[in-house]
């Protein structure tokens, strides 16, 4: 498609689709009817796709996910479907600011952090390789809260809403609307059961396209929206009574009105446990429906369904499959297990006891009772059939989802190879001898096109010169970067390339934060939720350590550092508020001193997104990966990092372990204990006191918090973060600090050899194609899907 072409497609769309004319038309007009263009290039693909895979009869993929953190999907697809250069020369010409448009694009924040991300890489990477699949989620109203910060530094959240505006990618599909029952009662009715729901909502779909690489290929992301049965109570609205009208309405959108309601209150609890019966309930029908278009022999179901559980939240999917078969299709109960073991696939992101979800058996029962009496009995089959175990999915009074996943996948898998050691020998130790095929290992990894070419296109420009064409999809071959590197012209361009994107994201924290920075300094970036498990109070620590020596010997060869934190803490976890409010409150601070100003800043810029992690990643010269070591699944950021040129500073934890690996443990900068050492670490009660009392650094640096300098005065203000780190501090960053110090000191020295540091930071980018995506679903669909790519 030529520029002209897409010029009188944009124009067809603003006339007939925006109802404007061009002298008429705002920039949301614009960008409404680029899109529309875009997405029709999008449909041919689309509809081949879905024929094909109905002529082929092909199994599909269903990737159940409570979360997608899809960003913005315009300059994406746009890029997908090789019409960049057109559409600019297009939009251009028809006097819009290019960037402006692809900028008033909201960021679909579907999802709080990594995991919701890694399943927007996946269906990114499904269509590029032509897997046939739907992505099934909620249309939740309001995404991820959005960010701000108060004069004093804390963080405030206010609703997101990115469906203010109409959402020009989606497609309204009234007619996939499924009923979707709660609570009431279960009668016996011969050997099944008839579950009468006292209250129940529709799921209607929502479909979005998502196009793969070079528009080969695209599949469906089906997102459900609440909505009630009746519409409203026209007898209550003539009575008067407008607000008591409307009231069933307001209920059944409840449930898809925000992800992750606050679950800390009861009512909070129960809603997030309707969303997920909700969602996984209409999936599970939408899935059985489609099959029974094209079989009728319900015992091949795995044969052509693939269901894959990001994470317990769809956990509900083994015995809601089984209720179907079984209550609903007469299927007998352990052959309905089998069938639905066969088809269902369980990814672990978390080893956190307090993230595992369990809910209380009661609750269960009220909401889904006819679920519980299948969990049960599933529970008791597996303990007849394996009678030495001791571990059961309903215990206490909970129900365990992640013992409830395990014992209904055929598969189950860790997203790091550290990880699913862990998992093996950790949380699921005695399911796993009891299955011990069952768990395997798929590495996560990220999607290029977004991540490299899209966010960084310098950096791409410079591969396709040096290796050519047809990266991006076979992105292993970055290796053959390898020997380019060798070359100073190589270097430089590449050096040349990241001092751009520093430049630019330099002049975009002076105008959105007016804070000044140094783009010749080292921007060294933490960006990720916070938890004390990310452990973003050691990098402040380490913070204040630094600007104290460099106020004490201004003189001794300091790098010059930004130092820049970026992301959110769940509205109730009050230590990593205080985090987030001690960050600012030390940037306030370290700023202001023009002593030290040319070699610290720190920089914090509210309401990280996605859009906010492309501008940042490829302006990054050091990644902070700092976890404690076996806490963090994987990560995903951190491959991101180093594709994009940045030396990481880190932990042997979640995937560092494999980027380092590959990076080659030269380029890669270690600190801190092994997660066996953390264990044992903790065996001392005092560890934290022990480590305080040996590193006068570490001493010195919580001392000055609890002096009231960074809360004019205030003792008490940060007494939550520093007596925890005195006394428990789980976490161990007190134990890890002063290693932590040393690899910064060390991260300095390499600093000083710039052209060193990019040769490393260059042998990163050659050396981390491993960790696309596309990669990772190839192995999810040799190893658990048993699914050929189509194209
Ligand atoms: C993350 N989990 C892991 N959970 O922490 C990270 O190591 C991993 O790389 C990533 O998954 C992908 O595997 C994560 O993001 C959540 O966001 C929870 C979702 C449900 C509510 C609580 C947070």
């Amino acid at each position: 498609m030529s520029a002209t072409e897409l010029r009188d497609a944009i124009l067809k769309h603003l006339e007939y689709s925006q109802g404007k004319d061009l002298a008429h038309a705002s920039l949301y007009d614009m960008r409404m009817a680029l899109t529309l263009a875009i997405r029709d290039k999008v449909i041919e693909p689309w509809f081949r796709a879905t024929r094909a895979t109905y002529a082929a009869q092909s199994k599909r993929v269903y990737y159940l996910s409570m979360e997608f953190l899809i960003g913005r999907l315009l300059e994406d697809a746009i890029m997908n479907v090789g019409l960049t250069e057109s559409a600019r020369e297009a939009v251009l010409g028809l006097g819009f600011d290019f960037e402006a448009v692809l900028n008033d694009e909201p960021d679909a924040a579907l999802g709080n952090g990594g995991l919701g991300r890694l399943a927007a890489c996946f269906l990114d990477s499904m269509s590029t390789l032509g897997c046939p699949a739907y992505g099934y989620g909620i249309r939740y109203e309001h995404g991820l809260f959005r960010q701000s910060f108060g004069p004093d530094g804390r963080q405030i959240e206010t609703a997101e809403d990115w469906l203010r505006q109409s959402h020009g990618w989606e497609f309204e599909r009234p007619e996939a609307a499924f009923r979707i029952g709660f609570g009431g009662t279960v009668a016996e009715s011969g050997r099944s059961a008839v579950w009468t729901p006292e209250s129940a909502v529709m799921a209607k779909a929502y479909d979005t396209p998502i196009v793969g690489w070079q528009g080969k290929w695209a599949n469906t992301l089906r997102l459900w929206g609440a909505e009630p049965l009746r519409a409203f109570d026209l007898n209550a609205f003539n009575k008067g009574d407008f607000t008591g009208a409307a009231a069933p309405e307001a209920l059944a959108r409840t449930i898809s009105r925000v992800l992750y309601p606050d679950d800390t209150t009861a009512q909070g609890k129960e809603l997030r446990l309707k969303q997920e019966f909700f969602f996984t309930a209409a999936s599970l029908r939408d899935i059985l429906r489609r099959f029974a278009s094209e079989h009728s022999d319900l015992s091949a179901l795995s044969s052509r369904v693939a269901i894959q559980m990001n994470d317990t939240h769809p956990a509900i999917a083994g015995p809601e499959l089984v209720r179907l078969l079984h209550d609903e299709r007469g299927m007998e109960f352990d052959k309905a297990v089998e069938t639905a073991r066969a088809c269902l696939g369980y990814t672990n992101h978390t080893l956190m006891p307090e993230a595992l979800e369990r809910w209380p058996e009661t609750l269960m029962a009220q909401v889904l009772p006819r679920h519980m009496q299948i969990i049960e009995r599933i529970d008791a089959g597996h303990a007849r059939q394996y009678p030495s175990r001791t571990v059961s999915i309903v215990e206490n009074g909970e129900v365990k989802m992640g013992e409830l996943s395990f014992i209904m996948a055929n598969k189950v898998n860790g997203v790091s190879a550290l990880h699913t050691e862990l998992v093996k020998d950790t949380v699921f130790a005695e399911l796993h001898a009891l299955h011990p095929d069952r768990i395997v290992n798929e590495t996560n990894g990220v999607t290029p096109r977004r991540w490299v070419k899209g966010a960084n296109p310098g950096l791409a420009g410079l591969i396709t010169e040096t290796i050519g064409e047809g990266w991006e999809d076979h992105l292993e071959r970055l290796v053959e970067l390898e020997p380019a590197i060798g070359d100073q012209g190589f270097r430089d361009r590449f050096a040349a390339i990241k001092a751009e994107n520093k430049v630019a994201l330099a002049n975009w924290i002076g105008t959105e934060m007016g804070i000044p920075v140094n783009p010749d300094a080292m921007f060294d970036v933490q960006i990720k939720r916070f938890h004390e498990y990310k452990r973003q109070h050691l990098n402040i620590l380490e913070t204040i350590a630094l600007w104290q020596e460099i106020r004490a010997n201004p003189d001794a060869g300091w790098a010059p550092r930004v130092k820049i934190f970026g992301g959110k803490a769940a509205p109730g976890y009050v230590m990593a508020k205080e985090i987030i409010h001690l960050i600012n409150n030390v940037a306030r601070i370290i700023n202001a001193d023009k002593t030290t100003r040319e070699l610290l800043t720190v920089v914090y810029p509210p309401n990280y997104n996605v859009t906010m992690a492309e501008r940042l990643i490829p302006a990054s010269d050091l990644s902070e990966q700092i976890s404690t070591a076996g806490k963090e699944a994987s990560g995903t950021g951190n491959m991101k990092f180093s594709l994009n040129g940045a030396l990481t500073i880190g932990t042997l934890d979640g995937a560092n372990v494999e980027i380092r690996d590959l990076v080659g443990a030269e380029n890669f900068f270690l600190f801190g204990m092994t997660a066996d050492e953390v264990v044992e670490c903790r065996k001392t009660p005092d560890h934290a006191a022990r480590a305080i009392a040996q590193s006068k650094r570490l001493k010195a640096a919580i001392e000055m918090i609890e002096s009231g300098a960074f809360s004019h005065g205030d003792k008490a203000m940060y007494r939550g973060v520093t007596q925890n780190l005195r006394t428990h501090d789980y976490f161990t960053v007190c134990a890890d600090f002063d290693s932590y110090w040393d690899a910064q000191r060390r991260v300095d020295r390499a600093w000083f050899q710039r052209d060193d540091w990019t040769r490393i930071a260059a042998l990163n980018t050659a050396r981390t194609g491993w960790f696309s995506s596309d990669r990772t679903i190839k192995g999810y669909m040799a190893d658990i899907w048993k699914v050929a790519p189509m194209i």
